[in-house]
């Protein structure tokens, strides 16, 4: 599948600093903040720095070194944040059915609490 990034898109702006974030880590693949409407005690995005729509965008497209900066930037925040311990939940929004309202993918973080089950 063939995507088209919309760098107009809220994160864009905020990966071009034209719009604040409150930061928990930036590395040179990577950037994650938290969520302005947290769902849980800990609910952290992370983006990767690339015009990557969705996951599917940039599982086909990104580079080797972007996957595995990404990958271990989410691994890193879960430790930053204290959630490996209890446990955390990871998301990845895609497309209409996936309800993904910005179209840069994004990783929620969600942890702090008991998330209950998400399939039954
Ligand atoms: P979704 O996976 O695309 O549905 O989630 C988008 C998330 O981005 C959602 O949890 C919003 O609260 C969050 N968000 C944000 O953190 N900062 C913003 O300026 C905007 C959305 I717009």
């Amino acid at each position: 599948m063939s995507y088209t990034y919309d760098d107009q898109n809220i994160f864009a702006k905020i990966l071009r600093g034209e719009i604040p974030n409150k930061t928990v880590l930036e590395t040179e693949h990577a950037l994650a903040f938290h969520d302005i409407a947290p769902q849980a005690p800990i609910h952290v995005l992370v983006i990767p720095k690339g015009p990557y729509v969705c996951y599917d965008h940039f599982a086909q497209d990104a580079s080797d070194a972007e996957i595995i900066g990404f990958t271990r930037a989410v691994g890193e925040v879960c430790k930053m944040m204290g959630v490996e311990e209890n446990g955390f939940r990871l998301i990845a929004n895609a497309g209409e059915n996936g309800v993904q309202e910005v179209p840069h993918l994004h990783v929620h973080i969600l942890g702090g609490r008991n998330l209950g089950r998400m399939l039954s």
